[in-house]
Formats: structure tokens, sequence, C-alpha cells
């Protein structure tokens, strides 16, 4: 983790953004239907157990999308930052964000709602704490030392700069073997260690998580993530957080053979891209940017990390033209995409909205959380992408500038306009058969209607329509009117 602060830059308020309001998605039955072709995760950071639960019956199934991720679940050290999740005390499954018996009961209800669910497990290290202390479940542990779980032995301690730190990130011995900001850094060399990381992770497989996200892999080889991810009881998805570091020597690439990695590089370059250069650029955008092959790449257009800490990234602040960000994300076939669903901040170490005891609230959707994953055109955009999955780009258009326009081969067509002014009454060669067709970036389709505009599309494959500045169109034979 690379730890440099930046000040985001102010929000401009796109014209969509009047649309973002996050308003609540209509609750409609649950698709009872496996995630199947559905890949799109919703990270939703800090939530409780019971509103993911409620969540992937009222939005996430109904929207489409395949995979909830969760913030780490097992005990941790108390506090009400929200890193305190990153400090594992031990494995019970008991945290400000609920109990056992309410994760178990929230992983049933997202797979009777079709949506699969991904935990961020952290096992490269244990607390940061030098004094030890209670854990929010009562466990008592030390530095180095938690009871019936791990001691001295099962640590490493590099003997460098002082305390044991990590500072170069040039060193890959240092950068595995010392400590992440002073977290107790585990021998994930040891059978032991390893042993007892597979019976954590085997554990939440029991309750019926489908995967993992490794915290922090960058500092464990990848051999040693290999030799946890073979003693797994069952095959499960994989997604590595490898932060890209130019001239690094630990890449992100050396990790694709266990799974997915994170992208880093996906969210800021699409944020300069936006802010400061040209949205034709994107037209080769992915592994033609150098970025890793498409099917081993994870991406977002930010995470919790980078909308706190790497700054350069956009988020929901910058509000419209986030908007677009992810739609043209969820619109472009590179990857596997992650929407963000924050709460807001000021602070980066503020914790999510939580009682005096530091036990989280119940998400609202208003009052202190964004839900981004709801923001209509996202939500809608996740539709596109399950509509448009594996098939290519065709009828790629730009004006050389800030408006781009392609088609999802025979399934969608998407056109964005980041330019200052309207692009009035052009036609667009879209390739689909013909039909009228609900534009998902203004509307929402649900049963056989649109709450937004129409696009008619004609027998030789064309639409005309005006695009306003800062704004989109997206049709998908998913949401087709006749
Ligand atoms: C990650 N990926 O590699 C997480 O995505 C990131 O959010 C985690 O950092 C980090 N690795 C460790 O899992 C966060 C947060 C840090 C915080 C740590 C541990 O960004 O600020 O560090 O979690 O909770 C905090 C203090 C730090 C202190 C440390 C240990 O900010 O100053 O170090 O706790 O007490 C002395
Ligand atoms: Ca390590």
């Amino acid at each position: 983790m690379h730890r440099r602060r930046s000040r985001l830059a102010i929000a401009t308020l796109g014209v969509i953004a009047s649309l973002l309001a996050p308003t609540v998605v209509a609750a409609s039955p649950a698709a009872a239907a496996p995630s199947g072709g559905k890949k799109v995760i919703a990270n939703l950071f800090e939530w409780t157990w019971p509103s993911v639960a409620s969540e992937c019956t009222s939005t996430l199934g109904p929207k489409g999308y395949g995979y909830v991720q969760v913030s780490p679940p097992q005990e941790h050290v108390r506090g009400n930052q929200w890193w305190v999740a990153y400090q594992p005390v031990s494995y019970r499954i008991e945290s400000r964000k609920g109990t056992r018996a309410q994760f178990r009961s929230m992983v049933d209800t997202c797979h009777a709602a079709g949506v699969k669910v991904i935990v961020d497990a952290v096992v490269n290290h244990m607390s940061g704490q030098d004094n030890g202390g209670t854990g929010w479940a009562g466990s008592s542990y030390g530095h180095y030392n938690y009871p019936g779980i791990y001691s001295a032995q099962d640590f490493h301690y590099c003997g460098r700069n002082g305390g044991n730190d990590i500072a170069n990130y040039n060193d890959r011995f240092e950068v595995q073997n010392c400590e992440l900001v002073n977290l107790a850094d585990l021998k994930t060399g040891s059978d032991y260690v390893r042993n007892r990381l597979a019976a954590y992770l085997n554990d939440l497989l029991s309750l019926g998580v489908d995967g993992f996200r490794m915290d922090a892999s960058k500092h464990m080889p990848a051999a040693d993530i290999a030799a946890i991810k073979n003693r797994l009881s069952r095959p499960a998805y994989i997604v590595q957080e490898v932060i890209y570091g130019a001239g690094e020597p630990i890449q992100p690439s050396e990790y694709t053979g266990n799974g997915d990695v994170h992208e880093f590089r996906y969210g800021k370059d699409l944020a300069r891209v936006f802010r400061s250069e040209r949205l034709a650029y994107l037209r080769n955008f992915g592994e033609g940017w150098g970025h890793l092959p498409s099917g081993v790449a994870s991406v977002f257009v930010d995470n919790h990390d980078t909308q706190r800490d790497v700054g350069g990234v956009l988020t929901y602040r910058d509000r419209g033209v986030y908007a677009l960000a992810n739609a043209f994300m969820l619109g472009w076939p590179y990857g596997s995409p992650t929407v963000m669903s924050s709460y807001t901040f000021t602070n980066r170490d503020a914790g999510p909205p939580s009682d005096a005891n530091n036990k989280t609230r119940a998400t609202t959707c208003y009052s202190g959380w964004e839900c981004e994953h709801r923001w209509p055109v996202i939500a809608n955009m996740v539709g596109f992408r399950n509509a448009t999955e594996g098939t290519g780009v065709s009828n790629w258009y730009d004006n050389g500038n800030n408006h781009i326009a392609f088609s999802r081969t025979g399934r969608g067509y998407l056109t964005l306009n980041d330019e200052d002014y309207a692009i009035t009454g052009r036609s667009y060669y879209t390739g689909l058969p013909a039909g009228r067709y609900c534009d998902v970036i203004h509307g929402t389709f649900s049963n056989g209607t649109c709450s937004g505009p129409v696009i008619t599309v004609d027998g030789n494959g064309w639409f005309s329509a005006t695009v306003p500045a800062k704004d989109g169109i997206a049709i998908h034979v998913g949401a087709r009117l006749s």
C-alpha cells in the first residue's frame, strides 16, 4: 500500500447530475436465477450484514449485480475508524458489522436473490497495536500474540527501519517480510500459518461465501497465496490486491496464476482521460494501455483506498462525471468491473455512521451513505453489461476529442459526450436490430416500459439524437420496447 495524500479536485456538475439523486430503486421480486453471466461486483464498503442482505433482495439482484463484496468480517481491534476492520484480532465472525448468525443469514439471502458474496480477506497481518488490547468480540491480544491462534514465532521481524516497518517499495524482501504500517506480519511461508489462514477461509466457505478479495496481496509472495488457495475446501473466486507501482520489483502480473488482480492503473488513467485528456484516447483502453490481460483484470473507477489516499481518481464527489466514468467502465469490455459504494466523509479515517459503541448503523442511502451502486445511470448500466457480455466492440466513433460512441456488437450501443457543449442531431450507426430502445442513461426499463427517452433504431441500424454536454445515451437489447 502506498500512502500519498492529495486533495481531490472539486467536482464539476454535469448535466446528468440531477438524475443522480440516490433514489430508492423500486423493489421487485428477486430472481432466484444463479449468477450465470452476471459478473458485476457491488462493493458495499462497511455495510452491516442485515443491510447487505436487504440490498441484495431489493436492489442488487433486481438490477443484475452478480456479486456483492463485503468488508472484512473477522473480529478486529476496537475503535471508530473504518480501518479497524484491517486489524484482525481473531477469526471469529463477529465485528461491528454484525454477528456470525447475521453473516450467515446475509449469504443465504443474497444467494436467494441471485447474488454471490465476496469477502475481503485480511491474511497478511494481524493488528498494529504495540500494546495489544481487547478486540471487538472480547478476545484479548498482544501485538505478536493472539491466544489460541498465533504466537511470537508466527510473525516476521525483518529488523529494518527501526520498527520492522516497510520503507522501500523497491526492495522485494522488505515489502513482503516487513510490516505494513506496523501491522504484525504473518509468516505466510509457514505451514502452520497457511493452515490457520485456510481454516479461516474454509469457515467462510462453509457459510456459503463464493470468493475472496485477498487484502495486501503484494505483501505476500504469490506462492504463499497459491499455497493457501490449495488448502481451500472448494473452488472460490480470488481477486488479489496488488497496487501497481512503476518500476517496482513486485508486479501485478506475478499474481495472475492465482486468480484475478486489481488493476489500479485503470482508475487513475480513466480519471486523467476524463479530467484533462480526451475520451477519444479510450479507443484501446485496457491492454492497449499496458494494463493486465482482460481476463484477469479486476477494474474499478475508485475503491476504498483510492478514494481516500491515492488521489487523482474520480469519486462520488465528481457526481455526473463519476457516473459517466462508471458508464464507460460498465459499457467497455475490459476486465471484471466493481462498482464502489461509499459513505461520505471529509476525514480519511472517519468510520461509517455508527452508534456510541462504534457498532455500524443500518444503511439508509441518505444521511451519510452515498450508495453509488443505486445511482440510476450506474445501476442501469449493469443491465447493459449483462446484455452485452461476451461481445466485442465495433463501430467505434470519436470526434477526435471528447465525444465517443461504440457498439457492443449486435447487443448494445453507448455514446458519451464529455464536451462542454451538446452534440446536436447527429446520426449514429449501431448495427442493432431495428426497434425502440430505452435510453438507460436517462430512463429505467422495467415491465416493458421506459421511464426516460426512447431511441428508435431504423431498419439500417441508425438512430439520430442530441447528446447534451457531459452526458450520454445507452441502449441495449435487454431494454427494448418493440
Ligand atoms: C490494504 N490493502 O493492502 C487495505 O486495502 C488498506 O485499506 C489497509 O490500510 C491496508 N492494506 C492494511 O490492511 C488501512 C488504512 C490504514 C490503517 C490500516 C490498518 O489505510 O490507515 O492503518 O488499514 O488499520 C492504521 C493507521 C496507521 C497505523 C496502523 C496500525 O492509519 O497509522 O500504523 O493503523 O495501528 C502505525
Ligand atoms: Ca507479509
